[in-house]
C-alpha cells in the first residue's frame, strides 16, 4: 500500500497536507507526516520495516515498545536533576489502538513521535559535537541498564556477532557471483586480502562474554551518529532515535558503534579514502562524554575491551558491506552501482587508522577513565 493511505490511520488529529521521504537509513523507509487542524499542525514519523531485514516485525515493536515505556519513566524521575529535556520517541498507536497497521502486502508501518527541533548530522566536526555523541549514548545505556533482557526478543538473530558476519562471509565467497567480482574489482581482490589478514580478531568479544568476562545487557544496537539527535537550540545532544535493534547484547558493540560513525569526520560514505581517519581529539572528546553517563555501570573488564570494540566493529561494519556486495546488494539499500563495496573500503580504511592509533587511543581510554 502506498504511505499516504497508511498516514491517515494512527491516532493524530488532522488532515494529511504532506508525507516527505527523509533519513539516509540503509534499512527502513522514513517518512515526515504533516497532518492540519484549523489551529494546529501535527507532525510525526511514519517508517515501513523492511522485513527482508527483520522477520519478526510485531516482535520489534514489542521491543520497542517495552524499552521506551521504561526509559520514559526514567526520564520522567530524573528530569528535575537532569542539565538537559531528554527525549526519546514515542510509538503513537493506531486508531484501533495497536502498535502497528499491516497493509495488504503484508508491509508493517509504525508511526512514532517527531523530535522536533532537532537534527541528525551525517558526520562530526568538532569534538563538543562528539561529546555529545558520547553522552547521549551513555545516557541510554545507563537508563535502559536495568531493564530484564529475558523481556527483550533477539529480533535480528546474529545482529553483531562478528563471527557470525565471518561465517556469512565465507559462505558468499566461492559462489559464483563473488568470484566474478573479485576477478573484475582489484580493489574487491585487495580487501579480500583485508579480512583474511583479520580473520584472528574476529571473535575477540564473543570469547570474553563465553568466558564470563562479559555479560548481556540491554543494548541499542544502532547508535551511529545519524541517529543521535542534536537539540538545533542548545547544540545539546538530546535523543537518540531508531530504536529497531534495541535487543540483549554487548555494550562494546554499541561503544564501538557511536566512536566509528562519530570520530572519522569524512563520514560513511565519502569516496576519498585518504580522509578516512580516526581523529584522534574526536574520540578523545566522545569517550569524556560517554564515560560521564557510563562511569556508574562499567565494570573493569568491560573497560578493557572499550579499544577492541571499536575496531572490531569498525571491521564487522566493513565485512557486512563487503559480503553485501559480492551477493549482489541483498540487504543494505544502495543508490548507486559499487556502493556498498565503497562502503566497504571506507570501513576498512578507517580499521587500519584505528590500528595505527591504538596506543593513543587506549592511553586516551586510561587516562579519561
Ligand atoms: C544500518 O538502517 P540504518 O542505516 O540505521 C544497519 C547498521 C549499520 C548501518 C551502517 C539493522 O543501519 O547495523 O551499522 O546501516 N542496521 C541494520 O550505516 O542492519
Ligand atoms: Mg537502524
Amino acid at each position: 500500500m502506498i504511505a499516504e493511505e497508511i498516514a491517515t490511520q494512527f491516532d493524530i488529529p488532522g488532515r494529511l497536507v504532506a508525507l516527505q521521504p527523509i533519513g539516509t537509513g540503509n534499512v527502513n523507509d522514513t517518512y515526515k507526516v504533516i497532518l492540519r487542524t484549523t489551529f494546529s499542525e501535527e507532525q510525526y514519523i511514519l517508517q515501513r520495516i523492511n522485513r527482508t531485514v527483520f522477520k519478526n516485525p510485531a516482535a520489534v515493536m514489542a521491543n520497542m515498545k517495552a524499552v521506551t515505556d521504561h526509559a520514559h519513566c526514567r526520564i520522567q524521575s530524573e528530569s528535575e536533576n537532569a542539565d538537559r529535556i531528554w527525549q526519546l520517541p514515542r510509538v503513537i498507536s493506531t486508531v484501533g489502538g495497536r502498535d502497528f497497521i499491516v497493509d495488504r502486502e503484508g508491509e508493517y508501518w509504525r508511526a512514532l513521535s517527531m523530535i522536533a527541533s532537532t537534527t541528525s548530522h551525517e558526520k562530526v566536526s568538532t569534538p563538543e559535537h562528539a561529546t555529545e555523541a558520547g553522552i547521549v549514548l551513555g545516557h541510554f545505556q545507563r537508563i535502559i541498564s536495568d531493564f530484564p533482557i529475558e523481556e527483550l526478543e533477539d529480533t535480528l538473530p546474529g545482529f553483531h556477532i562478528t563471527p557470525g558476519y565471518l561465517k556469512s562471509y565465507d559462505e558468499v565467497l566461492p559462489t559464483e557471483k563473488a568470484q566474478k567480482f573479485l576477478k573484475l574489482s582489484s580493489e574487491a581482490a585487495r580487501l579480500a586480502r583485508f579480512v583474511e589478514e583479520r580473520r584472528g580478531i574476529a571473535d575477540i568479544l564473543e570469547s570474553a562474554l563465553e568466558r564470563g568476562e562479559l555479560q548481556l545487557r540491554p543494548t541499542h544496537g544502532d547508535p551511529k551518529i545519524t541517529n543521535i539527535m542534536i537539540d538545533n537550540f542548545t547544540g545539546k545532544g538530546t535523543c537518540i532515535v531508531d530504536l529497531d535493534t534495541v535487543k540483549p547484547g554487548l555494550i562494546h558493540y554499541d561503544f564501538g558503534d557511536a566512536v566509528r560513525s562519530s570520530c572519522n569526520p569524512a563520514g560513511e560514505e565519502t569516496n576519498d579514502l585518504k580522509e578516512v581517519i580516526l581523529d584522534l581529539d574526536l574520540f578523545e572528546a566522545l569517550v569524556k562524554g560517554y564515560l560521564k553517563e557510563a562511569r556508574g555501570f562499567l565494570t573493569e573488564a568491560d573497560r578493557k575491551y572499550l579499544f577492541d570494540s571499536v575496531r572490531l566493529i569498525t571491521f564487522e561494519l566493513g565485512l557486512r558491506f563487503f559480503a553485501d556486495y559480492l551477493a549482489g546488494d541483498i540487504y543494505f539499500k544502495v543508490n548507486y552501482e559499487d556502493q556498498n563495496l565503497n562502503r566497504a573500503r571506507v570501513q576498512f580504511a578507517l580499521c587500519e587508522s584505528i590500528e595505527a592509533r591504538e596506543s593513543e587511543m587506549r592511553r586516551a581510554l586510561e587516562s579519561l577513565g
